[in-house]
């Protein structure tokens, strides 16, 4: 066997987004262009002489070929061990763990999240961090500084390594370890939660169901809720992981997971219904009969949390991504614990979590972790909140209801335009840009405004300022309205505009949400032109 260094050219179009580098796979299976970006990886890295690197991804197509590739290119390039999830599966919080807990130098995670996949849909690489989490911004700009000069890359010419059987391999002087993906997982789970508890909720008729839509989860959902907490067999919907997910878009959202959403709101519905997204980092909650917005569950997992044992002595503190409701910071206002607003990404969480500032944290789009990993964590948030539910031994409706008589309730709702024109969308970014010094004071209607910016993140541990991560606009009152584009779409722009109202009144807690926001869509649209530079006169998609 031997090493080669293969000249290759740069390609313009690598640059890191939300979560690393997405592309439709016609643009991936494009010469050399995975080995591109995975060389400038390497090369953007110091002092992995020798090291561990993690591999594994959501199981999507095209994910074994780079696996392949990312292994023989570590080898060549000096890593002194690889350890990767058998069948290249690891989803992205049990990657996470992986490398915490083998104390790797970093980790590459294949995946597209929560976007379709399939020969012309979407994949994606991230690298992670010797903390487990997402690599900060200093080092994908460095990745992508590199992809633009990069002139060549290296890589073992070796036989591929058989990723089904686990076992160690050598490639190069580097051992390659195939691992079990789920067991390591589990284990972790174990030690945070109450198992014996949920296991007596559930032994006591509690129905549970699941949707792994066929993406990576199904195999730790089984492990876990069938296995481990004896939910019945077939409480698992979509449990095998299937290269391009069935065909439907691993997201665990109203409208991709509609039938477990009309499941959960028929008059037999179980207890408590759940999803996961593609590399298993997110989390859909339904209770019977409602819907927990992803806001709400953070500030209610917040809430609840020191019920679980790995909690038990309470947070150091909540961190939520700036477009997140405020409903967590009610919940820090009430324990007395910090409170802190981050741009978009999980990436910004690694420092809070590190310094022990936060121990909590969520984004509005479906994902909550903790400080036992440094990624969101879909199935964590399902087993909280099996744990709380069995110590409170009340409806998911109950704690809810409960939850905003106590703290008031922030309805909440984004409004996804997909696809859109990207001059479009930034003809009407550029303009909200414009309006920003004009806008306070104005009235619309009822609404007056308070402030408006365009959000800007001083990292308080490490000082690094991150600017333009979404326009703001901020009412009297306490409403507001925010822009950003999309940083992990694959075609066009994506426009989210995330509205969100306080409500104190528990008289007025019921009303739907859509109509309890729609002064403020309006004026969304008035202030923005939505419809006007869009030409679409609704979202593609309201979560
Ligand atoms: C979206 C979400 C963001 C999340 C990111 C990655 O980013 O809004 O909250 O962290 O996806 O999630 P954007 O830039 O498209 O709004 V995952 O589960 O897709 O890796
Ligand atoms: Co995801």
């Amino acid at each position: 066997m031997t090493i080669k260094t293969v000249p290759t050219t740069p390609y313009s179009d690598q640059k890191p987004g939300t979560s690393g580098l997405r592309k439709k796979v016609p643009v991936f299976q494009q010469k050399n262009y995975a080995e591109n970006f995975i060389q400038s990886i390497f090369d953007s890295l110091e002092g992995f002489e020798g090291q561990t690197l993690v591999i594994g991804g959501d199981g999507r197509f095209y994910n074994r070929e780079v696996i392949q590739l990312a292994i023989k290119m570590a080898a060549a390039n000096g890593f002194g061990r690889v350890l990767v999830g058998r069948g290249g599966i690891l989803s992205t919080p049990a990657a996470s763990n992986v490398i915490r807990k083998n104390k790797a130098f970093g980790g590459i995670v294949l995946s597209a999240s929560h976007n379709p996949g399939g020969p012309t849909e979407d994949f994606g690489i991230k690298y992670n961090i010797g903390n487990g989490g997402p690599a900060p911004e200093k080092i994908t700009d460095a990745i992508f500084a590199r992809t633009k000069s990069i002139d060549s890359y290296k890589i073992a010419d070796a036989a591929d390594v058989n990723l089904d059987l686990e076992g160690t391999h050598e490639i190069e002087g580097m051992t390659v370890t195939v691992i079990d993906p789920v067991a390591d997982y589990a284990e972790l789970m174990e030690q945070l939660f109450d198992f014996p508890a949920i296991r007596k909720l559930i032994a006591g008729g509690f129905r549970i169901v699941f949707d792994a839509m066929s993406a990576v989860t199904g195999p730790y959902a089984k492990e876990i809720l069938e296995n481990r907490l004896g939910a019945a067999k077939g409480s698992v919907l979509n449990f095998m992981p299937l290269p391009d997910f069935g065909g439907h878009h691993p997201d665990p959202n109203l409208v991709h997971a509609r039938a477990l959403y009309e499941t959960m709101m028929a008059a037999d519905a179980p207890d408590f219904g759940a999803a996961s997204d593609g590399d298993g980092d997110r989390n859909l909650i339904i209770g019977k009969g409602i819907f927990v917005t992803p806001s709400d569950s953070l500030a209610m997992l917040a809430a609840n949390a020191h019920l679980a044992p790995g909690y038990a002595k309470g947070l150091a503190g909540i961190a939520r991504s700036m477009p997140t409701s405020g409903a967590a910071d009610r919940v820090a206002a009430k324990l007395g614990i910090g409170i802190y607003e981050t741009p978009t990404g999980w990436k910004f969480f690694g420092n809070l979590l590190d310094a022990g500032l936060a121990t909590i944290c969520g984004e509005e789009s479906a994902g909550t972790g903790s400080n036992h990993v440094r990624e969101k964590d879909g199935l964590w948030a399902v087993l909280l909140w099996l744990n709380i539910l069995a110590v409170r031994k009340e409806s998911v409706l109950a704690i809810v209801e409960q939850h905003w008589a106590t703290y008031g309730r922030n309805y909440y709702s984004r409004h996804d335009y997909e696809e859109v024109d990207t001059d479009a969308a930034n003809g009407l970014m550029a303009n909200l840009r414009d309006q920003l010094a004009t806008l306070p004071g104005k009235t619309f209607g009822a609404l007056t405004v308070e402030t408006s910016d365009d959000f800007a993140y001083n990292d308080p541990v490490d000082h690094s300022v991150s600017k333009n991560q979404g326009i703001r606009i901020l009412f009297v009152g306490g409403s507001r309205v925010v822009f950003r584009l999309s940083g992990t779409g694959t075609s066009g722009a994506t426009l989210r505009v995330y509205i969100e109202r306080f409500e104190p009144d528990a008289a007025r807690h019921g009303i739907d949400t859509q109509e309890a926001l729609a002064d403020l869509i309006a004026v969304a649209d008035q202030i923005a032109g939505i419809k006007a530079r869009t030409g679409r006169n609704e979202p593609t998609v309201i979560t």
